[in-house]
C-alpha cells in the first residue's frame, strides 16, 4: 500500500482550511485503484447487480433510450465493498484530522459521467443539500476511479467559497443547485486527478463538473462524512442508517 506522509496531510489541511479543498495526486496504491475499477465494471453492467434502487439513471440516458446509470446512490449501503472503502483508515485519518474523531457517514454516491452522455453537475454546496444534521460539517472525499481531466469532468471549485455561508439553491433541470452562480466570488479552480488521486470538499465549498466529452468513463467514487458531534434530526435518524465509520457508540476502547 503507498502511503501518504503525514507532512502533506499538513500541506492539505491547510489548503482545506483556506480554500475549501485540497488533492492528493496518489492516494491508493494501483491495486486498489484497479479493484476498484473493476468492482465498478462489474456494478454498471447488466444485469445491474445492485438492485434498481441503487442506480440513478437521471440525466442523460433518457435521449439515449437504454437504460446507462449516471449514479450510484448509497453504494456503501449496498455492496460491502464500498462499505470497507468508506472505511479506508487513510481516507478516514485526513477526516479525523479535519473533523474530530468521531465520523459518521452520511452518503456514498459514486458519479459515473458516461462516455459521451456523462451530464454537466451545475455549481453547488452539499450542505445545500442537506438540512438534518445540524451543525453542518461535512467532509466529502473524491476518489478519482478513472483519470479525471478537464475533458470528461473533472471537479471545480471555487476557491474561498466555503467562507460565505450558503447560497441561495433552486432546482434546474432536476438539479438543486446554486440560482446565481455569477454571485459567488473567488478563483474557479479545476482539479484534473490521475486514477486513485482524490480530492476532499467541505459542505460549504462551491464546486461542479463539466460534461464527459470523451468515449471512457469519468468515474468517481464520492463518501460524505460528518462530525459525530452534530445531530441527526430524528426523522432522518429513522429512515436512513448513518453509520459510524470511526469512533462512536461501538467503537472499541
Ligand atoms: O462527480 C461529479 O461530477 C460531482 C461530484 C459532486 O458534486 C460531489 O461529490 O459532491
Amino acid at each position: 500500500m503507498s502511503t501518504v506522509a503525514d507532512s502533506n496531510y499538513d500541506l492539505a489541511l491547510r489548503d482545506l482550511a483556506q480554500n475549501g479543498f485540497c488533492s492528493f495526486d496518489e492516494f491508493f496504491s494501483g491495486q486498489e485503484t484497479s479493484e476498484l475499477r473493476a468492482k465498478l465494471d462489474w456494478a454498471i453492467s447488466p444485469p445491474f447487480p445492485l438492485g434498481d434502487a441503487a442506480y440513478g439513471m437521471d440525466r442523460g440516458s433518457a435521449q439515449q433510450g437504454e437504460k446507462v446509470p449516471q449514479k450510484i446512490i448509497d453504494a456503501a449501503l449496498h455492496d460491502p465493498f464500498f462499505m470497507k472503502l468508506a472505511h479506508h483508515p487513510r481516507i478516514l485519518d485526513f477526516v479525523e484530522l479535519a473533523l474530530g474523531p468521531v465520523i459518521r457517514l452520511n452518503t456514498s454516491t459514486v458519479w459515473l459521467k458516461p462516455p459521451n452522455i456523462g451530464a454537466t453537475m451545475e455549481a453547488h454546496q452539499d450542505a445545500a443539500h442537506w438540512k438534518h444534521i445540524q451543525p453542518p460539517r461535512y467532509l466529502t472525499v473524491w476518489i478519482a476511479v478513472d483519470e479525471s481531466t478537464l475533458d470528461n469532468g473533472c471537479l471545480h471549485f471555487k476557491r474561498g467559497s466555503h467562507s460565505h455561508g450558503i447560497y441561495p439553491h433552486s432546482l434546474l433541470d432536476n438539479q438543486y443547485c446554486i440560482s446565481d452562480p455569477g454571485v459567488v466570488g473567488g478563483e474557479s479552480i479545476a482539479v484534473p486527478l490521475p486514477a486513485g488521486g482524490c480530492s476532499f470538499h467541505l459542505g460549504t465549498t462551491v464546486h461542479w463538473s463539466g460534461p464527459n466529452r470523451t468515449q471512457d468513463h469519468r468515474r468517481g467514487a464520492a463518501f460524505t462524512y460528518f462530525s459525530g458531534s452534530s445531530s441527526v434530526a430524528d426523522w432522518a435518524e429513522k429512515q436512513h442508517p448513518f453509520p459510524y465509520v470511526r469512533g462512536g457508540p461501538s467503537a472499541p476502547d
